[in-house]
């Protein structure tokens, strides 16, 4: 199989770090795309030109982290990710709605923070920044809920991509006021799935 990202993506970090927690290195590929150019080649393999993609040994390609995820971890037929039954399950989709809300803001934060400086929208950039300060208070306040502390599930995978975009966007300051999220992430990210995976820090270019 081929798994398409980029380094800096959060949601190809999902996948990425599915694929080392399931121990499944040597059957995918992972393969750097060039998304947000004009007549990238990677556009004729998804003309969506987004990652993280999918190509499966049939030949098929998906898209969307949350399904590349779920079918990674359904490949030994022993999935460790799946939702728990009854209000368990409920609760943990809650969680990662919550996270995927939160990643979903920063990852528009960040395209705004791409564009040229004379291109930018000083409106998204607030808003963004704004979302990402209440997301972070209402995470402090939740992460102490047994399944953000418990085996690792999408629902924590998901927060830590979201945090871990500080590498990505200078302006983003989750961490003041908030020790037990920082408590959460340093765990998580000494995790060696996560630390293979993290983002890298760009010269930031203002
Ligand atoms: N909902 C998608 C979001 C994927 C996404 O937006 N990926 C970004 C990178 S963080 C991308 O590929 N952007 C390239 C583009 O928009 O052309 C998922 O969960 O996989």
């Amino acid at each position: 199989m081929k798994l398409y990202i980029t380094p800096g993506s959060p949601y190809a970090r999902m996948a990425r770090i599915v694929v080392l927690e399931k121990g499944l290195e040597s059957r995918v590929e992972i393969i750097a795309a060039q998304t947000r150019v004009a007549d990238s080649q990677y556009y004729r393999i998804n003309p969506s030109g987004r990652v993280p993609y999918l190509i499966r040994d049939d030949g098929v390609g998906l898209e969307e982290s949350a399904v590349i995820c779920a079918y990674l971890d359904h490949l030994d037929g022993n999935p460790a990710f799946d939702l728990p039954p009854g209000d368990q399950g409920w609760e943990l989709r809650r969680l990662e709605a919550m996270a995927r809300s939160m990643v979903d803001g920063l990852a528009v934060w960040s395209r705004e923070l791409t564009r040229p400086q004379n291109e930018r929208s000083a409106t998204v950039l607030e808003h963004e920044a704004a979302r990402s300060r209440r997301m972070a208070d209402l995470w402090e306040a939740q992460i102490d809920h047994p399944l953000m502390r418990g085996a690792l599930n999408m629902a924590q995978i998901t927060l830590a991509c979201g945090l871990g975009m500080e590498a990505r966007n200078p302006h983003l300051h989750w961490r003041p006021r908030h020790p037990k999220l920082c408590d959460w992430f340093e765990q998580i990210s000494a995790r060696p799935s996560f630390a293979a995976t993290a983002p890298p820090r760009p010269a930031w270019k203002s």
